[in-house]
């Protein structure tokens, strides 16, 4: 199985809605293999947005992402970072598709509720970023019997 990092934004923090997108994860049959809260920094986010540093918008996107602490995620599943991608959305959530998570709670370009690795080697690099190896838990959850059919994990 892959697994991808998840960022619950602050603005998915301070609006109260954790609990909304972190259940649409678990309802979806993705695994929440870890999960904390933590302060982003001034350093951390020159190194997650690396390529983001040179555009205008970059101290603001900053100062977006220390409003609050985030939650970090490691999301577990089959070709997780392209379905965690998918239920993401486009950046812009004025024209995220309806369904996705951007385009059913922000209305913002900037303040688009999650990040979500965009490539499985951006997803190791991150997750890596993130957590410390015993930070990230390999448990069984009792419904994977019935969430993917024989032979598909
Ligand atoms: P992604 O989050 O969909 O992967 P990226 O291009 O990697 O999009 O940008 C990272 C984050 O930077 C976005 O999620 C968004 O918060 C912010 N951002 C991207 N483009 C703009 C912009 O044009 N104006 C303001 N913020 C932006
Ligand atoms: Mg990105």
């Amino acid at each position: 199985m892959e697994q991808t990092l998840v960022i619950l934004k602050p603005s998915t923090v301070i609006r109260g809605l954790m609990g909304e997108v972190i259940n649409r994860f678990e309802k979806k049959g993705l695994i929440i293999a870890g999960m904390k809260m933590i302060q982003l920094t001034d350093d951390i986010l020159a190194e997650h947005y690396f390529h983001l540093v040179d555009r205008p918008f970059f101290p603001s996107l900053k100062r977006s992402m220390m409003a609050s602490p985030v939650v970090v995620m490691c999301v577990r599943g089959v070709e997780a970072v392209s379905v965690v991608r998918a239920m993401t959305g486009a950046t812009n959530s004025r024209v995220a598709a309806p369904g996705t998570i951007r385009g059913d709670y922000s209305m913002s370009g900037q303040q688009n509720i999650v990040h979500a690795s965009d490539s499985v080697e951006n997803a190791e690099i991150e997750l890596k970023r993130f957590f410390r190896d015993d930070e990230i838990f390999d448990y069984k959850p009792a419904t994977i019997d019935a969430l993917y059919g024989e032979g598909e994990c």
